[in-house]
């Protein structure tokens, strides 16, 4: 690893060799933490090299063990690390490439951001209970508990205060990690047919019709593994 300082910037690169990030993932039909990251390194143009562990929920995925410390994925691999845990290799990635700008510049926005980033972290378990991420389900509508219709508020209202502050088209402008946090969120309004105010429906289009979320949603409807238990 090679430490490079341009215009005050710290770039961490390999000069002249291989720069090898390798993000394992779950798959892609339902595995709503593994998008997160790897949206965010296509979005941004980040080269990075793939691998799909298949979810096996009857060994409780006892093979992740072999590379992943919290026995779950996204698991990500650089220059002899291993990051775990989305949130964290999404940190570790805007730290190894600043020139590509995953969070917000301004301070403030910054906070705003991983607040929300964080909220969703570590939050809305009802919606993500209920409502599983399903890329190829046939969309129709599944009734809320009230618990999650809290969380459903709760997100429409995030999203509209940022789409108003920042002008949009993304949460907080350009694309950053907080959009990629929510996108799996965009997947559960549309496949469980929440109904949603206008702004909600707008910023859901606009995430749907990014290159990688199709390339993403393209390769979920090749996966042939169904699990019942995800299918609502
Ligand atoms: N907090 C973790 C959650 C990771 C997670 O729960 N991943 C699921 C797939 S989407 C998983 O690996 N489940 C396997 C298991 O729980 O056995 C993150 O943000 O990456």
């Amino acid at each position: 690893m090679v430490n490079v300082v341009m215009f005050g910037i710290k770039y961490n690169h390999f000069l002249g060799g291989a720069l090898i990030v390798k993000l394992i993932i779950g798959n892609k039909k339902y595995s709503s933490w593994s998008m997160r990251p790897w949206l965010i390194l296509k979005v941004k143009g980040i080269k990075f090299d793939e691998e799909l562990s298949v979810l096996n929920f009857a060994t409780n995925n006892r093979h992740f063990s072999d590379f992943s410390p919290s026995k779950k994925v996204p698991v990500l691999k650089h220059d002899g690390m291993t990051v775990w845990d989305s949130l964290a290799i999404m940190e570790y990635v805007s730290e190894l490439f600043p020139e590509k700008q995953l969070w917000p510049d301004d301070l403030r926005a910054r906070a705003h951001a991983r607040s929300i980033a964080n909220e969703m972290h570590s939050g809305f378990l009802a919606i993500r209970n209920e409502f599983p991420m399903n890329m190829c389900r046939k969309p129709n509508v599944v009734n809320p508990s009230p618990a999650a219709l809290d969380d459903i508020n709760r997100i429409e209202k995030i999203w509209a205060e940022c789409l108003d502050m920042y002008d949009g088209p993304y949460l907080f402008g350009d694309f950053s990690i907080s959009d990629a946090m929510f996108a799996p969120v965009v997947n559960r309004l549309q496949v469980y047919k929440v109904q949603c105010q206008p702004s909600t429906i707008r910023y859901c289009d606009v995430i749907t019709e990014l290159k990688a979320w199709k390339e993403w949603d393209r390769a979920a409807h090749k996966e042939p593994w169904i699990y019942e238990n995800a299918e609502i």
